[in-house]
């Protein structure tokens, strides 16, 4: 706490030198001034006659799943390339947007990518502008910030391109970061003295890419902001398609969102307050039975990306079979479970169908995700297909071993001991939509468990957590889906969300590390219902959210304990109030065993 308010204190001294008139600084030659030193960063050299800057100014970045947008904005729009030492044709290729000094707040916000790309462009940049963050993003060498991965992970099938896959695993965030933090330093020529606050957001791959860093760079960040992380990777979106086949049974998405509407309704109240969100998964999956949906009647128009005609009939008993199996998770011939689940209440956007007109049928589609990471990583080939028939969860079992043996030391980013960046002040929010149907929620409590119970092996769970609390917090966002509170299902349907979000984790997170401002809950907007626009809290994990007192009749004062045992469903009343709690039954729900593997795999 000393030294953060020393910090906090050496943040005022905000002092620039240069011209606060954009255009004045904005220009090729301020920049390559701001250069850091030739020997600044060993191995790597910076690309003379790369530097493009061009001023911007009234610029209006909109609202984003995690900003809240801003108007107004002047800054100075830079690109610059370097390249690692003895590889004459690398090019790496650097992008910031540098708030005018008007603008600045000695912020610098490192931003992360999605799927199998290391940026987000233009679009992730923008994230720093509501807060005054120079912010810069990277395309790691891959060609430019429209490119990826599977653009060059393999120079050919068999050969892969290794510098390539760490520069993806962890090394590009890492050079940009110290080189773009320097440059940042000596753009507004801040004075040794300031403290530039060093942030990094990003979701999916890009809470990823965050969790790499926090776990092998943990002094380069003062606050890590990571959305459903894909720290997994290789991913596997198989358990839908095998699901099915095993049940030889393909049900249209139409059949399949019946069923889930059906799980939504019957979970809804589960957590004390009907409003259309499920906010405890956990009971949803451990009471909710599909064979309930059997009977009811679905139907729905044409969804062209899926081929698929109108469609109407009613759920069928094997439906409901295929479901219960899908959310089960993935079990081996044994019987062990080789990967998570997904709770009932979550949409089934990984296991669409397609229609082949040919045969008339619909048939399994795994996400092209899956396909795409196994050829490439996995049998080191370039090919646009893996025949289903060549999958069950015995062979996902030995991709996942093949994988772990590997890539443990790259793109797999479960390293557990957190202690640089704990030690060095750091804190970091991670988030996950609890409704996330790409990367189940369950991937994000596992590895938070195994920090706690690598770090704080002597203490108990809930003390494990609360000391964790204070630099790592976990948050399980009631029925958010893959890193956007919205979601739109496989039948092209926005579906409402009623329940908080949190638009401005970045605020949260730079007030606590600037201000030493802790928090429990994590501030949330209510994104639809009559509460739109409303603030509400998150629950930490391992606590998990009742509504108030949960009791029949629901027109208690909210301060029970959330254990009623009342029975029937209860109206959301104004003044029912969230409380966040310790279940054993969840935290468990939360904590499974993935026994197939005989390492500790997850
Ligand atoms: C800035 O942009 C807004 C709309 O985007 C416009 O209304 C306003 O006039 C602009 N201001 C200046 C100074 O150009
Ligand atoms: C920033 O510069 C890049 C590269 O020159 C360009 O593609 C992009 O359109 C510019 N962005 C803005 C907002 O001017
Ligand atoms: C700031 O730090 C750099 C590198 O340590 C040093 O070379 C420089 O003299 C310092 N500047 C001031 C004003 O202290
Ligand atoms: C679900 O309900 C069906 C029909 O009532 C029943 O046969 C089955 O055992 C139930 N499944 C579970 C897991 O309770
Ligand atoms: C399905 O909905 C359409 C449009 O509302 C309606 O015309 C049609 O009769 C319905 N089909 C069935 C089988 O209910
Ligand atoms: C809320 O009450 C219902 C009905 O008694 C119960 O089934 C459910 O478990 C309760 N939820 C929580 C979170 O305690
Ligand atoms: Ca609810």
């Amino acid at each position: 706490m000393g030294l953060l308010k020393l910090l906090v204190v050496a943040g005022l001294v905000v002092k620039s030198t240069c011209s606060s008139n954009l255009p004045d600084f904005c220009t090729i030659s301020f920049v390559e001034s701001s250069f850091p030193a030739p020997d600044f960063f060993q191995g790597l050299e910076l690309i003379a006659g790369s530097v493009t800057a061009q001023p911007v100014t009234n610029f209006t970045a909109l609202p984003d799943s995690t900003h809240p947008g801003a108007t107004g904005r002047n800054f100075c729009n830079v690109t610059f390339a370097y390249r690692h030492v003895g590889r004459p044709s690398d090019r790496v290729n650097l992008w910031l947007y540098l708030p005018s000094p008007a603008q600045f707040k000695n912020r610098f916000l490192a931003t992360g990518g999605g799927g199998l790309s290391v940026t987000l462009g233009a679009r992730g940049l923008a994230t720093g502008l509501p807060y005054g963050a120079a912010s810069i993003t990277t395309d790691a060498g891959f060609g430019g910030f429209d490119s990826d991965l599977s653009r060059v992970i393999l120079y050919g099938s068999g050969a892969m391109n290794y510098d390539a896959l760490i520069a993806y695993s962890y090394r590009a965030m890492h050079e940009m970061t110290v080189l773009g933090k320097e440059l940042t330093r000596k753009f507004y020529s801040s004075s040794n003295l300031t403290k530039i606050y060093s942030y990094f957001h990003g979701c999916s791959e890009g809470g990823r890419e965050g969790m790499s860093q926090v776990q092998r760079y943990g002094t380069t960040f003062d606050g890590v902001s990571v959305g459903s992380p894909a720290i997994r990777h290789p991913i596997f979106h198989y358990h839908g398609p095998l699901a099915q086949r095993k049940h030889d049974y393909y049900p249209s998405v139409c059949e399949l969102a019946r069923i889930t509407a059906d799980a939504i309704a019957f979970c809804d109240p589960l957590d004390g307050k009907t409003d259309g969100v499920v906010a405890r998964t956990d009971l949803c999956f451990a009471r909710f039975n599909a064979s309930s949906s059997i009977g009811n009647p679905y139907n729905c128009s044409a969804v062209p990306q899926l081929g698929q005609p109108p469609i109407a009939g009613t759920v069928s008993a094997k439906a409901a079979v295929v479901a219960a199996e899908t959310w089960r998770g993935m079990y081996d011939s044994k019987n062990k479970l080789v990967h998570p689940f997904y709770a009932p209440s979550v949409d089934f956007s990984d296991s669409v169908t397609v229609f082949n007109p040919a045969t008339n049928q619909l048939e399994p589609y795994p996400n092209p995700l899956s396909p795409a990471v196994v050829n490439l990583l996995i049998k080191e080939v370039y090919s646009a297909t893996l025949p289903l028939d060549e999958v069950s969860p015995d062979v996902v079992r030995e991709w996942v071993n093949d994988a772990m043996s590997k890539y443990m030391s790259t793109i797999f980013t479960l390293w557990p001991d957190l202690t640089p960046f704990k030690s060095n002040g750091g804190k970091m929010i991670v988030w996950h939509g609890e409704a996330d149907a790409m990367i189940p929620a369950v991937s994000s409590t596992m590895y938070q468990d195994k920090i706690r119970k690598t770090m704080y092996p002597g203490l108990g769970v809930q003390q494990g957590y609360a000391e964790m609390a204070k630099w790592n917090k976990l948050f399980l966002v009631p029925g958010g889906s893959h890193c956007d509170p919205g979601t739109v299902d496989p039948l092209g349907v926005v579906k409402p969300n009623n329940a908080a979000w949190p638009t401005e984790v970045l605020k949260s997170l730079m007030e606590w590390v600037e201000e030493g401002k802790d928090f429990e809950r994590l501030e949330g907007i209510v994104q639809g219902g009559e509460k739109k626009g409303e603030k509400e809290g998150i629950c930490g994990f391992p606590l998990r959210p009742v509504w108030g007192s949960n009791t029949s009749g629901g027109n208690g004062k909210g301060k029970g304990k959330g254990k009623g045992k009342g029975k029937g469903q209860q109206q959301d009343d104004e003044g029912e109030e969230l409380q966040c709690v310790f279940d054993q039954q969840s935290f468990e729900f939360f904590t499974p065993k993935l026994d197939s593997f005989l390492v500790d795999a997850y």
